[in-house]
């Protein structure tokens, strides 16, 4: 059967070859190990291992290969060898007689936290939390390929467990049933209350509807139907209730998962949605660019769209006339900074049925007035969540149907909100911090008061355990590539040394994950080339980018215009990175002779900054042009809200010839580039994150490393020489980005995909209920007796009284 229960243990190929590898080599690997472990404990990234282990050749090169880490504990080194993406071996290699022991993941960690933190290893009470131990039924996959395919794989699942007796199928019998909205009985009445009452009264009517014209419109004949069983939502016409018929029918003869897959996408399950963004600005003019507001705004407005345009057609296709409800959920901040993030409700532009409702942050003080930065928001989300539940129930009349969150705080609320109501809940993390900065977990401490992390990470393996299903935009944002783990498996097992161990936190192959990638805005992001361009924005985009000018807006100018403009854009964030860009552009002297550069991001006064990094970077962007003496080839324009003119930007950095670079240490998917992509301007992005995916390197654009600077510089100036010498060269990297857009990244994708997550994931729940309600007592508790106290240690952000 389909069915497996629990991962599959994987062969410990690591393990068993490495014996043999040390042996063809005894002397020179004792020698090696010896050394290694000289220096004491410590722990070595694998970059300082290679360095030290130079002259490893043949199967120990390879094992290396795939190595993570080693932690050295004399008299034993232990590797961390991850073959593929979410399969990992820890193996421990003695220094004395090059023995080789496999060890669990959670030996391993024991190992590392010796290092930072003793007391805390050898804690035999220490807490371990394991989550993959109240997993006793979900079937998991087995092949890394497959992460990410949670959808189809659930499907099949779901497939596998109705079929075989017929009796079997009678959960989804039961399920349809039960659906209704706002007391309209759908699919089925008592009449119809077992498999072969149902499977035999779907031939009959199968006669019946094929007496009539396909478009007969589905009033014609509803009472037929409704004596026969079936009540409204099987289609709008004769032609289409035969189709979800037959589609049932073929379902209940043979258990065809591909069938099951368009039946439960013509379900009429999801009519009013919410989406949890708290943190930031939410807006729909004047914040992009502001503090914590980026990509994450753009994609809900986005998203917001293309699930209303969505679950229009479907509803109308299932011959029903609902109308749908789209809720943004966000913080409401009295002292808005000119936003209108001070409104309570605010339409969607570009949607009938989908609004913003903003709720303010409460204390017993009262409302907060002031924009609070992501990490310390923690002590306003229970209540939140609360307010938010009750001003929900109050405008929808109506329990929503699907729950998603967005970031840390966003799924937090929407796990409390989705177990108290008893709704499905998706995520999104557009990114999870904890791979952001290196050993996050391990030096929590060091960084808790800045961070508190303590508090993040625990919300993060919180809303992922909790959740029914994960929207990822990439793979690699899941599981990595070969050479780097991903986000989400980087939460498997750590340690947060001193507060408790994660023995099991989530499980890269739970049929929980998909991949459903964003697109952009086409009306505004689209080539070049297009014959209608916004050309009443090109003068003022003409100022920005060539008057001689300083001011508020802009510093630096370009001398030669003619030049080609390689161009950034980016919230003043480190991991950004474009400190590091200019820093590139400053030192190659072939790069500056070839094109100019022009940043957009932060502002120029660093005192009037709020947030912590967006004041550091201002400071270094003022020093490396004074230090590289970059006036004359840079133009400095500070953030920019109007995204249609931001889009008619790009589109005008394309006729230079130039190109965008995106030079993040780390992102997690990257909305500018598949903008720039979008505009067909040619993209430089960086390897670390979603935009390795999104770039095929060479071809749709190219990857840059982004801790190699001179590398990547080299890789831009060269490609700006080759498109010197061969003016087809731009066109084609830029045709090819444009191609891959179209392939992968478009909105309507992306609908169409969660709205089919959103119904088979709400059934899946219901047939695994007693899972789920194990599951959900674990996170209570989580919750309760861990997060909360966390949260305390936060401080609670007040207004100046000045
Ligand atoms: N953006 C903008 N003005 C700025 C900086 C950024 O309009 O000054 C927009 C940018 O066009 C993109 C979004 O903000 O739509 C940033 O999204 P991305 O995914 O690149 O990064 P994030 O800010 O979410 O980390
Ligand atoms: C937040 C980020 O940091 C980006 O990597 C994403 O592109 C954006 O959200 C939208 O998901």
């Amino acid at each position: 059967s389909i069915v497996n229960n629990g991962a599959a243990k994987r062969p410990e190929l690591i393990a068993h070859g490495m014996p043999e590898a040390l042996k063809l080599n005894h002397n020179s690997m004792k020698r090696c190990f010896g050394k290694l472990v000289e220096k004491g404990n410590r722990s070595l990234k694998l970059k300082q291992l290679m360095e030290e282990m130079e002259h490893v050749e043949g199967v120990l090169a390879h094992i290396f290969a795939f190595t993570q880490e080693a932690i050295v504990t004399p008299p034993y080194v232990a590797f961390a060898v991850r073959p593929e993406p979410g399969c990992w071996e820890f193996i421990r290699v003695s220094a004395l007689d090059l023995s080789v022991k496999s060890l669990t993941s959670t030996e391993f960690i024991k190992l590392k936290e010796i290092i930072y933190d003793k007391e805390w290893a050898n804690d035999e009470h220490a807490l371990e939390v394991d989550f993959g131990a109240i997993e006793f039924t979900t079937p998991h996959l087995t092949i890394p390929s497959s992460i990410g395919e949670g959808l189809s794989y659930t499907t099949k699942f779901l497939t596998s467990n109705l079929s075989g007796k017929l009796e079997n199928a009678q959960p989804l019998v039961d399920y349809l049933l039960s659906l209704e909205y706002q007391g309209v009985k759908l699919m089925l009445n008592e009449t119809l209350n077992t498999v072969s009452k149902l499977q035999t009264t779907l031939i009959l009517v199968d006669i019946f509807l094929s007496t009539l014209p396909p478009d007969t419109p589905y009033e014609n004949f509803h009472l037929r139907l409704k004596e026969w069983g079936f009540e409204k939502g099987w289609g709008d016409c004769a032609g289409r209730v035969k189709e979800t018929m037959r589609c049932l029918s073929d379902i209940l003869q043979a258990y065809d998962p591909t069938q099951m897959e368009k039946f439960f996408s013509w379900l009429p399950t999801i009519f009013n949605i919410i989406i949890l963004s708290p943190h930031g600005y939410f807006g729909q003019a004047d914040v992009l660019g502001l503090p914590d507001t980026g990509g994450q705004v753009v994609y809900i407005l986005d998203q917001v769209k293309a699930m209303e345009d969505e679950l229009l057609l479907r509803i109308k296709q299932q011959g029903l006339n609902f109308k749908p409800q789209i809720i943004i959920i966000t913080r409401l901040i009295p002292d808005a900074k000119g936003t209108k993030c001070n409104q309570e409700i605010e339409p969607v532009l570009g949607t009938n049925y989908s609004k913003i409702v903003r709720v303010p942050f409460r204390t017993e003080k009262g409302i907060l007035h002031r924009w609070v930065s992501r990490f310390d928001i923690y002590p306003f989300l229970e209540r939140f969540a609360q307010d938010a539940t009750a001003k929900i129930l109050d405008l929808m009349g109506a329990k929503p149907d699907l729950i998603i969150g967005n970031y840390t705080d966003g799924n937090l609320v929407a796990s409390l909100m989705a177990s108290k109501l008893g709704i499905t809940q998706a995520t999104i993390a557009h990114a999870l911090e904890k791979t952001k900065y290196e050993d996050s977990d391990l030096k929590w401490k060091e960084l808790d008061s800045k961070y508190h992390f303590s508090c993040q990470f625990t919300a993060d393996i919180l809303a992922m355990n909790a959740t029914d299903f994960v929207i990822a935009s990439t793979f690699q944002e899941i599981a990595g590539s070969k050479k780097k783990p991903g986000q989400y498996e980087s939460h498997e097992a750590f340690t947060l040394p001193g507060l408790y161990r994660v023995v099991s936190g989530i499980n890269v192959f739970d049929p929980k994950f998909n991949i459903a990638a964003p697109g952009a805005d086409q009306s505004v992001y689209f080539p070049y080339m297009a014959k209608e361009r916004f050309t009443s924005f090109q003068p003022a985009i003409e100022e920005l980018l060539f008057s001689n000018v300083e001011n508020d807006v802009h510093i630096g100018y370009l001398a030669d215009k003619k030049k080609p403009i390689i161009f950034t854009m980016a919230r003043f964030d480190v991991v950004k990175n474009i400190t590091g860009l200019v820093e590139w552009f400053g030192k190659n002297e072939k790069l500056r002779n070839l094109v100019n550069l022009v940043v957009v991001g932060g502002f120029f006064d660093p005192s009037k900054s709020k947030d912590r990094e967006e004041m550091a970077e201002i400071r270094k962007m003022h020093e490396l042009i004074d230090k590289y003496q970059l006036k004359g080839q840079i133009r400095w324009i500070a953030a920019q809200t109007d995204r249609r003119r931001n889009g008619e930007l790009y589109r005008c950095i394309a006729d230079t010839k130039g190109a965008f670079v995106q030079p993040a240490l780390y992102e997690a998917f990257g909305l500018t580039v598949i903008e720039a992509m979008n505009s067909g301007l040619p993209t430089f992005a960086t390897n670390q994150g979603g935009p390795a995916e999104i770039i095929v390197d060479g071809i749709s654009g190219f990857h840059i490393d982004p801790n190699n600077g001179a590398e990547s510089s080299k890789k831009i100036a060269n490609f700006f020489e080759n498109c010197k010498n061969d003016h087809a060269y731009w066109t084609k990297i830029s045709n090819g980005g444009l191609k891959r857009i179209d392939e992968c990244y478009t909105w309507k994708i992306y609908a169409n995909k969660v709205l089919n997550m959103g119904s088979t994931y709400t059934f899946w729940n219901q047939l695994n209920n007693h899972q789920k309600q194990a599951k959900q007592r674990y996170i209570q508790m989580f919750y309760n007796l861990l997060y909360k106290n966390l949260v305390k240690t936060v401080p609670v952000a007040v207004d100046d009284t000045a």
